[in-house]
């Protein structure tokens, strides 16, 4: 027979587990990411990669919840979620924070990197930490730079080799004052529109063409309605990492330096996934029967000339160009 004060004992140890398990659950944290792109693609795996690895370290204590495919709101709606608090991870292209933070402005330009070791080598560098850390100018932390690779043209109706051919063409763009200014430069009729609503557009002819690159044309199937590829490789912004500073600021600094290390470390994740990704796509869409050409690139360049002036009269803008195209 069980005594007494054994009984007392079992239920001191069963109140005190229950206690425990009570308050690491209260003391449980859910970091929510979002992101426009499907769970498969690689941001939305690498920002995956980076909760794994942070709920391992933690034993739980902190993990990700991810919301993918844009179910949260546009790009924009979310930066500002996260400005505000409501949504802790956005990972959005620049674009979204061009206006806001115009640093970001440089690396979004046309025409300003040579090729991805260029662009790396740019945001892993001085250059790219200084402009992540003006993020926190306004309610954010930048955690990092993604690659997005090159965004060409593509449409449904004929191969594009000089800006002449853009004439008369609706081209979406996003809702962003570079890419419309760029597109616009290049002689097509820029059109803004929603990332969700292009397949339709171009499926509608609301559209005849959008630019991006081979990652996104192949996951969003706008492959099947746009059948020329012109290789413009106009612009390489790369996507952005962003978390709410209020929300990065509540945890201890431990938290934060594992949070920030994890990031870092996701940049690398990425690229492998992102390399894989792009060729196979690529793949795939030549595969389909997609007429892919190369374009009179200095053409292009001559006609966003202009509009890259307009930007490059800020003294701080020309500086970092500047440094960018001198980087090794
Ligand atoms: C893709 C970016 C995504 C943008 C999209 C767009 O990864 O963040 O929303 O382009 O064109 O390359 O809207």
């Amino acid at each position: 027979m069980i005594s007494r004060r054994a009984l007392l004992g079992t239920g001191a140890v069963a109140a005190t587990g229950a206690g425990l398990a009570f308050a690491q659950a209260a003391s449980r944290q859910v970091i929510t990411a979002v992101d426009v792109h499907p769970s498969d693609y690689p941001t939305v795996e690498a920002v995956r990669w980076m909760g794994q690895e942070i709920e391992r370290e933690t034993d739980g204590r902190i993990s990700f919840r991810i919301y993918p495919s844009g179910q949260l709101g546009t790009e924009t709606d979310t930066v500002n979620l996260a400005r505000f608090g409501v949504l802790d991870i956005a990972r959005v292209y620049l674009g979204a924070v061009n206006n806001a933070f115009p640093a970001t402005q440089p690396l979004a330009l046309p025409y300003t990197f040579r090729d991805d070791a260029h662009l790396r080598g740019v945001i892993d560098g001085p250059i790219g930490q200084a402009i992540l850390r003006t993020f926190e100018q306004r309610d954010l932390i930048g955690l990092a730079f993604y690659d997005s690779g090159f965004r060409s043209m593509y449409n449904a109706r004929r191969p594009i080799h000089t800006p002449a051919d853009m004439r008369g063409l609706k081209v979406r763009v996003p809702r962003a004052d570079i890419f419309m200014q760029m597109l616009d430069a290049m002689g097509a009729n820029a059109t803004p529109i929603p990332f969700g609503e292009v397949f339709t557009g171009l499926q509608t002819h609301l559209i005849d063409a959008a630019e991006n690159n081979w990652a996104t044309f192949q996951s969003t199937r706008q492959y099947e309605v746009a059948r020329y590829w012109s290789q413009t490789d106009h612009c390489c912004a790369p996507e952005a990492l962003l978390i709410s500073k209020a929300r990065f600021d509540s945890f201890s600094s431990a938290d934060r330096e594992l949070i920030l290390a994890k990031a870092r470390e996701s940049v690398p994740v990425m690229r492998g996934l992102w390399d894989q990704k792009q060729a196979a796509a690529r793949q795939t869409v030549l595969d389909a029967g997609v007429a892919a050409n190369d374009v009179d690139k200095d053409a292009f360049r001559r006609a966003v000339e202009p509009m890259r002036r307009r930007y490059l009269a800020d003294v701080s803008i020309a500086e970092t160009v500047r440094r960018i195209e001198e980087h090794g």
